[in-house]
């Protein structure tokens, strides 16, 4: 009796398990320009968060309950007093962040490197707003705090190693003077710390290498938070400089933080790009991996240090979300999560109009890197193979007014199709690239009069390709254009391709604005 109730108990649980556990998911799990990934579990909850260079508002957050799907629920910088951006570029503004949770309140550290260094805000409710900037005074980059008996810890790489000093969260204040506890492997650029306590070992994960193709993830440990490190024998304990990633398209894989799952399973979120050709427009992604970490071992990732686009591995149950909608419709008089504006944007340029989203042009165009943020509205390219739609009528415009769709890498590296007022009343449709000292005028159109015009960029990996309409039908191809000229590598930075709608004037007193009826993102 006994015998067949535990096998009928066995049999139970396993069933359990079976309908619970999931196998495989595809990385990146958050495609398109999403560099430097940390996370925190809350119960069965998981956040993470990304970094957002000149992009307003910034640091992305996202949720979710399983590692695999993420639903972004809202920025942590989302008022200007949070985030002054000055004059910040792809190489500007935000840096990596750190999320952590502790006691009931949620901390994000970051570096601001266009204003006053690295700095905290917290939140009781990551769906609402968080503080106000609180200014930390140990410098360098990728702050990372850790909280421990009533202590809190911060660390980040002043100079060339990896630096420790005890704060208040709270208030910013330094406790203990900054001391070096590691200087990594030897690597250029140790950055991106992170300290976790296992099986009564402080263990340090740091990246090195840099950010680019020669990035690797190393980690350390102690028996005391202050050192002295000793460094894992089997590092890297991922990277795809070796000969055993060579010829996988995810490249430059770095910049990573553990977290442990509810049910006691170890995973990794780091960052890394795929690459076409030696080239990728799409910034740098977030990529989970499984952790084998036993007790008092090394933690190893993904059996050998590598990951893949295909994980074919067990995963927490798996809790897909609706699908993502192709259209953003403008009747809701908001912007979905996925939107955002370049530095700090003047809102009052931004306005709903009968279910239209209405853009006031100004005179700051796409191409200057200012104090002034152009009015420009964008999402970024999650995939090679997609298309984006725009439909837009530019009025009260005067001679050199125009408004459009910009494919857009940063202010020096950007293609744009858009509509231009011309002299005698008429608009032409146009596309136009803008690559460092090259600004080029591919082609032109003129339009019927009164045309609302519609706007289509289709993506692959090898080029973008312009088209126009202005029955929403019959579209004519204005122009291809080499995705390559506008890649990470060849025109640097640290962000990615964003897809967005914009207006410029041609002088100061101009009234022209554009209503855009909807804009369409589709991967194909
Ligand atoms: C970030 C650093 C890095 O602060 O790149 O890949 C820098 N890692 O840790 C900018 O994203």
């Amino acid at each position: 009796m006994v015998r067949q109730f535990m096998l009928c108990f066995v049999l139970l649980v396993g069933l359990v398990c079976l309908a619970q556990n999931s196998q495989g998911y595809q990385n990146p799990v958050i495609p398109g320009f999403h560099p430097d990934p940390s996370i925190c579990r809350v119960g069965d909850d998981y956040y993470l968060v990304t970094s957002s260079f000149q992009y307003f508002p910034g640091v992305p957050l996202f949720h979710s309950r399983d590692l695999v799907h993420w639903e972004q629920i809202g920025h942590c910088l989302t008022r200007q007093s949070q985030l002054p951006l000055h004059d910040a570029n792809s190489t500007e503004g935000i840096y990596a962040p750190t999320i952590r949770y502790h006691e009931g309140t949620f901390y994000m550290t970051t570096t601001n490197v266009s204003d006053k260094g690295n700095f905290i805000v917290y939140a009781t409710n990551p769906y609402g707003e968080w503080s106000e900037p609180v200014w930390l005074e140990q410098g360098g980059i990728d702050p990372s705090l850790y909280f421990e008996d009533g202590k809190c810890y911060l660390v980040s790489n002043p100079s060339d190693g990896i630096y420790l000093c005890e704060i208040n969260p709270k208030t910013g204040e330094q406790l203990t003077e900054s001391r070096c506890i590691w200087n990594g492997t030897g690597g250029r650029y140790p950055e991106g710390p992170h300290i976790y306590k296992k099986d009564g070992w402080y263990y340090l994960l740091i990246s090195e290498g840099g950010t680019e193709y020669g990035h690797k993830v190393t980690i350390a440990r102690s028996r005391s938070i202050y050192g002295p490190y000793a460094g894992n024998p089997a590092n890297p304990i991922l990277t795809h400089i070796n000969q055993n990633a060579q010829s996988n398209p995810i490249q430059g894989v770095g910049h990573a933080d553990l977290v442990e799952a509810a049910d006691g399973s170890w995973w990794v979120v780091c960052l890394a790009f795929r690459n076409y050709n030696f080239h990728h427009n799409l910034g740098r992604e977030v990529f989970l991996a499984p952790v084998c970490w036993d007790k008092n071992a090394w933690p190893v990732i993904n059996g050998n240090g590598t990951i893949d686009i295909e994980m074919n591995v067990p995963t927490l149950p798996q809790q897909p979300q609706a699908e993502t909608t192709v259209r953003t419709a403008f009747e809701s008089g908001r912007l979905g999560n996925e939107w955002v504006y370049l530095r700090n944007p003047r809102m009052e340029n931004y306005s709903f109009h009968n279910g239209k989203l209405r853009l006031q042009a100004t005179t700051v165009d796409l191409d200057q890197k200012s104090d002034e943020s152009p009015t420009f509205v964008c999402r970024r390219q999650e995939h090679y193979d997609f298309t984006a739609t725009t439909s837009l009528r530019l009025e009260d415009a005067h001679e050199g007014d125009l408004a459009g769709l910009s494919v857009y890498m940063q202010e020096t590296s950007h293609y744009d199709m858009y509509v231009r007022q011309l002299a005698d009343g008429k608009q032409a449709v146009v596309l136009r690239y803008r690559l460092h000292s090259i600004d080029h005028v591919e082609a032109e159109a003129v339009l019927p009069k009164n045309a609302e015009v519609q706007l289509h960029v289709r993506g692959d990996r090898d080029y973008y390709t312009f088209s126009y309409s202005t029955d929403g039908e019959m579209f004519t191809e204005l122009g291809k254009v080499d995705c390559r000229y506008i890649s990470s590598e060849t025109v640097g930075g640290f962000t990615g391709v964003m897809l967005g709608m914009y207006a410029v004037s041609a002088f100061n007193s101009s009234c022209a604005y554009a209503d855009f009826s909807y804009f369409d993102y589709e991967e194909n």
